[in-house]
């Protein structure tokens, strides 16, 4: 077993540390207060390569391993979580559905594009009426010869408002999670309508959106994988969705540890700096514990998909695992941040309350906490417990 990074990988996390330093980490309090991302980011960021990772160079991406990959949504996290979720959903959840499960016709339409960010996705599976239950969706795709006319409702769909193409997950027929069926929508579709939610309260500087689908009419080369194979590969989109998110809370309980250390160092109370009080101490190495851990469960995850192992039950239920830890040791990790900052933590002038705000919704979305131990769970005993 070998821990290390090649020289590559380390090179990569370099460059990606000192771009986001320059161009995201001055900017992102006044982004987050105006819930919007500079957009001029996202070509910024396709430069340095972050939305062509892993999708190989014949279709625009740089290649790479899952071990960068994840290198690289640290990074993102570590410097702001808004950004982790555009490139996550977009060359994660919808770049590599694509890569895996498309045809060659619809990889060379859309890969390019999203390799490069100059096409954005996004990734429609949750409805108002199904979060967790996701095989219960009711968005309807119905065959009317060569084409499929949708027509539904998606909820919290990150780049909802930005995105060029959605993946969108409908029934075609009545048969639970076998009824699902999966489409490339164009986001410019006569019928389709993208409204922002705002009022968040973390991830303000990504766009989530509410999808109307009214009689969208899609040529029946815009299925992507077979009729009924749509829950399949909104299953391992989110399985490899979950390293990737679990991968940002890495970022952010390293960010959280650096802040807090920093703050301890400079803060003096009793006549002394903070950071020499045990108490202090105490969540310091609490949060650098869990940077460790769940970096630890990350990078296995990581290292299973390298090595192939995608699609078996023991990359799934280690990327649960990695999601599981990683999200809570982010809302841990954050809460002891803002413990360490006392008042100043309180106040968005520091970087402490907009972690937590971040932090909040990862043991929420793509599965949450709940979800992650119950695919645990029937990993360990055998038995569907849902
Ligand atoms: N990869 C591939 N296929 C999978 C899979 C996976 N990870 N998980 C399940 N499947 C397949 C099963 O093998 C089964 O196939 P067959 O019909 O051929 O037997 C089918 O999908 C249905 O699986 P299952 O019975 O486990 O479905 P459930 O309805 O019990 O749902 C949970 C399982 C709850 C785990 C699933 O709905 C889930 O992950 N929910 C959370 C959704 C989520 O993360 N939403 C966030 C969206 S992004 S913000």
């Amino acid at each position: 077993m070998d821990l290390s990074l090649s020289e590559e990988q380390e090179a990569f996390r370099a460059l990606a540390r000192d771009f986001l330093e320059r161009e995201a980490v001055p900017h992102r309090q006044q982004w987050d207060r105006d819930e919007s991302v500079d957009l001029a980011i996202i070509p910024k960021m396709a430069e340095i390569g972050f939305f062509g990772l892993t999708i190989p160079e014949e279709y625009g991406g740089l290649g790479g391993d899952y071990a960068t990959y994840v290198l690289g949504m640290e990074e993102l996290g570590r410097a702001d979580s808004a950004l982790r979720g555009i490139v996550s959903v977009s060359n994660g959840l919808v770049g590599k559905s694509i890569l895996g499960f498309g045809t060659e016709e619809q990889k060379q339409e859309w890969l390019p594009g999203i390799a490069t960010a100059t096409k954005l996705g996004c990734f429609g599976l949750t409805e108002p009426g199904t979060g967790s239950d996701a095989g219960n969706l009711t968005t309807r795709a119905v065959r009317d010869g060569g084409d499929y006319v949708l027509t539904g409702q998606k909820l919290f769909i990150t780049n909802g408002t930005w995105a060029d193409v959605a993946l969108v997950f409908a029934r075609t027929s009545d048969d639970g999670p076998r009824g699902v069926t999966a489409f490339l929508v164009p986001t410019g579709a006569d019928g389709f309508e993208a409204r922002e939610i705002k009022g968040k309260l973390g991830l303000r500087g990504q766009a989530t959106a509410e999808l109307f689908l009214e009689g969208v009419r899609v040529p029946a080369s815009a299925r992507l994988g077979e009729e009924g194979q749509g829950f399949k590969i909104a299953m391992s989109s989110l399985d490899k969705g979950r390293v990737s998110v679990a991968a940002g809370c890495v970022g952010l309980v390293q960010a959280c540890l650096e802040s807090s250390v920093a703050y301890a160092r400079e803060r003096t109370q009793f006549g002394r700096e903070i950071a020499g009080f045990q108490l202090v101490q105490e969540m310091i190495a609490d949060i650098s514990l869990d940077a460790d851990a769940a970096r630890l469960l990350v990078w296995r995850a990581a290292d299973l998909l390298d090595r192939g192992r995608a699609g078996t039950a023991e990359f799934r239920v280690a990327a649960s695992k990695a999601k599981l830890y990683a999200s809570e040791a982010a809302v841990r990790a954050a809460n002891h941040c803002i413990q360490v900052y006392g008042g100043a933590g309180y106040v968005d002038e520091y970087p402490a309350a907009k972690y937590l705000r971040d932090a909040r919704v990862m043991t929420l979305y793509e599965g949450t906490s709940q979800i992650q131990k119950l695919l645990i769970g029937r990993a360990e005993t055998g038995i569907s417990a849902f």
